[in-house]
């Protein structure tokens, strides 16, 4: 199965690595034809190069839209060297055949990343890239492609392995990843349409990513894994720098993404806020004068689960946070940048990764989220419900006070990230319990008051946060149950959506506990 590389066809928006490669075959006397761009770049590095043009026998033509659709390049990767007929065909239209495709497509999703015109996105839709590239693939048993740079290297050393051929299993892996990338190509474009037609999102479009990284494990050590991005370039975990520290695990791109999309809700032009995750959910989230005093509250509100935690910030890491936050074992911190100070500080923990983002991302901006049940997907909206005090409806006879409001407004920000059922006690623009994951809502309710008081023993507090402390509910509660073990706690201000069948039920218990309850009419459910 091992196949001699003969003739290659190199057409590469991308010209890294190019002109290594292409020396490289030519030194082993591999034939190169190539496309305008990529044949001058050849050409002025003193390689022979036949154009593409020469090949088909016509210009490359309507601004480079038809260049490679032609029966001779397509013939040429898709003949089957073993089929007499195949054979007979390429004699009788004097078809060559191409041992070797490289490919790297026009650069779509860097239009779209960079915000580019309807008319340049389709411009840079590339048409020919993807056609070769799959009739090349189909072809592995005897062709190879190679549609990512960092398959260069690899080709070569294959070649050089066997004598300037390839096995068949080392097409097979170029075929799989080629397929790999016009599926993600594919998935980008109709992605972008979609957006751009503000087609209803979950309809009509295909989704598939592209491999950006592999992992060394997955949620656990005995499950491979790799991370993947989905070509939308939003400012976060995917397209963060990392500054330093260990390599990121599965968990980590997880959790760091739960807290920097709930740390994003926090409007950096409204003061510096801190958000501190555990497998997945929030166990401190808080205002602050200054990030370090953020990011202290959001510790102080459970000290126990924040250790090993992971730490989002609104604003870019300062001196004063970075040396705050060293006080405990941490393992990832991210923010829309880190001053030289902060760098200093933390160059002392080599382990600790630092990764920093582009800005922070909107948090309302429309995108889709997925969910994988056994055979399917499940697609949906991304929740980009958010409602402020105009939405509220007081539905009880006490209003919430000017204060209650603002952190009945801050918990249920809170409460849109804590996976269901979810309940949060805040006071003063900090978490003081966070109830998440409970199958049931009165389980929550009294898990979070619990936190609250171990917290209150452990900082050597007269009592525990949560009186006087505003509470929040994802959804509304059943029955008064809930309610009154908030009230317990020593809640004094509810939000909620409401819509129970109880409700009369609920506001009656309310009104006799004296507390204030506003309704959200709208839900937070995260599982
Ligand atoms: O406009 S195209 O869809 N039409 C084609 O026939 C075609 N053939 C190759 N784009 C086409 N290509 C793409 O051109 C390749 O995928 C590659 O990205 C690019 C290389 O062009 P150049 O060599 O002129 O820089």
């Amino acid at each position: 199965n091992l196949v001699p590389v003969g003739r290659a066809l190199l057409s590469v928006s991308d010209k890294t690595g190019l002109l290594d490669l292409a020396k490289a075959l030519a030194a082993q006397g591999v034939e190169l034809i190539s496309t305008g761009g990529t044949a001058s770049a050849l050409r002025t590095a003193g390689l022979a190069v036949r154009d593409v043009a020469e090949v088909t026998g016509f210009p490359e033509m309507m601004d480079g839209r038809v260049k490679t659709l032609h029966p001779m390049v397509h013939g040429g990767l898709l003949a089957l060297r073993d089929d007499d007929e195949h054979l007979v065909a390429m004699a009788a239209h004097g078809i060559e055949p191409i041992d070797l495709l490289v490919v790297n497509l026009y650069p779509f999703e860097a239009a779209v990343a960079r915000g580019a015109s309807y008319d340049d996105c389709i411009e840079n839709i590339d048409i020919g890239g993807p056609a070769m590239i799959r009739a090349a693939a189909k072809n592995h048993r005897f062709v190879n492609v190679v549609t990512d740079i960092a398959d260069y290297a690899p080709l070569l050393a294959e070649m050089k392995a066997n004598d300037g051929a390839t096995s068949l299993a080392f097409r097979q892996k170029l075929a799989l990843t080629a397929y790999s990338r016009t599926a993600a190509y594919d998935a980008a474009v109709s992605g972008w349409m979609a957006g751009a037609l503000k087609e209803p999102a979950p309809r009509r479009r295909a989704f598939a990513g592209q491999l950006a990284s592999t992992l060394r494990y997955g949620e656990n050590p005995h499950q491979k894994a790799a991370f993947y991005t989905d070509g939308t370039w939003r400012a976060g975990v995917a397209t963060a720098r990392q500054l330093q520290g260990k390599e990121l695990s599965y968990n980590n791109i997880n959790d760091t993404d739960a807290a920097f999309e709930l740390v994003a809700e926090f409007d950096p032009s409204e003061g510096p806020a801190c958000v501190i995750v555990k497998h997945a959910n929030p166990c401190g989230v808080a205002r602050g004068a200054t990030l370090a005093e953020a990011y202290e509250r959001a510790f102080d509100c459970d000290r126990t689960s924040a250790f090993g935690g992971i730490i989002a910030l609104n604003q870019p890491l300062d001196g004063p946070t970075a040396e705050k936050i060293c006080e405990i074992f941490t393992e990832v911190v991210i923010a829309p940048g880190a001053d030289a100070a902060a760098r200093e500080v933390f160059s002392a923990k080599k382990n600790l990764r630092l990764l920093t983002t582009m800005g922070l991302p909107d948090p309302m901006a429309k995108g889709l989220m997925f969910k994988q049940v056994a055979g399917g997907f499940l697609v949906q909206d991304r929740d980009s419900g958010h409602v402020d005090a105009l939405d509220l409806k007081v539905v009880t006879q006490r209003k919430p006070t000017e204060a209650e409001l603002a952190d009945l407004l801050f918990a249920w920000t809170v409460a849109k990230h804590v996976k269901s059922n979810a309940i949060i006690y805040a006071n003063d623009g900090a978490t003081v319990g966070v109830g998440a994951g409970q199958m049931s809502r009165v389980d929550s309710t009294r898990i979070a008051a619990r936190k609250a008081q171990d917290m209150a023993l452990g900082l050597g507090l007269a009592q525990p946060l949560t009186v006087g402390s505003v509470v929040a509910s994802d959804a509304f509660f059943p029955f008064a149950d809930g309610l009154l073990a908030a009230a317990e706690a020593g809640a004094v201000a509810v939000i909620q959506p409401g819509g129970s069948m109880r409700d009369a039920e609920v506001i009656a218990a309310a009104d006799a506990a004296g507390l204030a309850m506003v309704f959200t009419g709208q839900r937070h459910f995260r599982h």
